[in-house]
């Protein structure tokens, strides 16, 4: 075999709660559905939160070792002061079920959604709001035990700029201003969260990493994807260990914390160039043109750069997980080259000494997609929405074939990957 993981590494899928679990009503998101402020409803998603035993049976049976999933707020929380017995039960079911089939869960306690009530309060705009998130925290101590992977937000600076900024997202507030204040609110959160589950688990928290590359040899294109770098990529991680958070503004003081691994979301780079609009903090960055096909997402492929998210993140020195990688493509012998290719890279990662500890598939299966709908098609398994009939796709079983060998086989490598990294 030409790739060899260590015993420890886990092999997984990923997903999150209103992406998969359907009927997810207590949210925001779902109001937005509902109010025709999103484009399209997420429904009944994938039935998951009825068939998740057929899923987590489906999961062992591929042979994958490790499962990443969300905990929805809005389910435990579905008004405020008033806890839902029956769905910390079903949620406990699922751990069970995952531990007996030896599949390691790791858990996240924010993907995006939270509960109405809450954002009709302000959300995380508002620092006294944190007090209920502390209550929901205390709850997920009592629900998570025996797991030992928890992260406490999914993306924060996806959430801020899509929520904040850009506006593409709920709550649909553009404010520069106020979205600079949910990040230093959300790092308080996490460090709130941090003290409480300390001890009892490996506490963490994931970040997307999109490479910024410069849109040309220019100084100031060069300062402009710096800068894009900072803010997006480095500026919420280091105010975890710094207790010091800068916006683009101004600076906040935020708890000293810690996180005990750092999950990196890799999908795919981004071009910056130099701007003159202060409003777009000098620079411009749009999604890189790097590869001729483009997925469903208008992504490129860029394999390398999940090497270089692994290579700077490791500036924390803390243990590291890819918590998401994947592809949307109808075209599933394209998924299996993504996958090869980008562990390719994980394994060089390794190899050159970084800590990486696990790889997680975006996505188990196919999902709701938050703005794009069920168009776009991540899954390993295929999901039929009318029937919410299962297919494991050739992917599922390749990747399947990789996770049970801790290694890919050279006829694969020589079929799908790249001759030289
Ligand atoms: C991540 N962007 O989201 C999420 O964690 C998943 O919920 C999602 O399904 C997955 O990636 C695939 O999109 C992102 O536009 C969504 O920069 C959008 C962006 C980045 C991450």
């Amino acid at each position: 075999m030409k790739i060899k993981f260590p015993e420890y590494f886990l092999f997984g899928t990923a997903t999150a709660a209103h992406q998969i679990e359907g009927n997810n009503k207590w949210n925001d998101w779902w109001y937005y559905e509902q109010i025709g402020k999103l484009p399209y409803k997420s429904g009944k998603a994938c039935n998951h939160w009825e068939l998740y035993k057929e899923d987590i049976n489906l999961m062992a049976e591929l042979g994958y070792n490790a499962y990443r999933f969300s905990i929805e707020w809005s389910r435990l929380f579905p008004e405020e002061g008033n806890f839902n017995e029956e769905a910390f039960n079903r949620y406990r079911e699922i751990i069970d079920l995952l531990l007996e089939k030896g599949i390691t869960p790791n858990v996240t306690l924010h993907h995006f959604t939270s509960p109405l009530w809450f954002m009709k309060k302000g959300g995380f705009a508002r620092e006294e709001n944190l007090k209920y998130w502390e209550q929901y925290v205390d709850k997920a101590a009592d629900l998570l035990k025996g797991v030992k992977i928890v992260a406490t937000f999914n993306e924060p600076m996806v959430y801020v700029m899509m929520g904040y900024l850009t506006a593409y997202w709920p709550p649909f507030v553009k404010s520069p201003f106020k979205a600079f204040r949910v990040a230093s609110n959300l790092l308080k959160a996490h460090a709130l969260a941090y003290d409480t589950l300390r001890g009892k688990f490996d506490v963490g928290i994931v970040k997307n990493i999109p490479i910024m590359l410069p849109a040309s040899e220019s100084e100031r294109d060069k300062k402009a994807a710096q800068k894009a770098d900072y803010l997006f990529n480095w500026s919420f991680l280091d105010a975890i260990w710094s207790g010091r958070y800068k916006g683009a503004f101004k600076s906040y003081k935020v708890p000293e914390s810690d996180a005990d691994f750092i999950g990196i979301n890799y999908y795919t780079a981004s071009e910056v160039k130099h701007s003159w609009n202060p409003l777009k903090f000098f620079f411009d960055a749009k999604l890189a043109d790097l590869s001729e096909r483009k997925t469903q997402m208008g992504w490129s492929v860029y394999p390398e750069g999940i090497y270089k998210a692994i290579k700077a993140v490791s500036r924390y020195g803390k243990p590291m997980y890819i918590t998401e990688n994947g592809i949307a493509t109808l075209d599933d012998e394209w998924r299996v080259e993504f996958i090869i290719q980008h562990l390719q890279y994980v394994y060089k990662a390794i190899e050159d000494g970084y800590d990486v500890n696990g790889y997680f598939y975006w996505s188990l299966m196919d999902n709701y997609e938050w703005r794009e709908g069920f168009e776009p098609r991540f899954g390993l398994i295929e999901i039929d929405y009318e029937t919410f009939e299962r297919k494991p796709r050739k992917s599922a079983y390749v990747y399947g074939e990789i996770a049970q060998k801790k290694g890919i086989k050279e006829e694969l490598v020589e079929k799908y990957g790249l001759s030289s990294l």
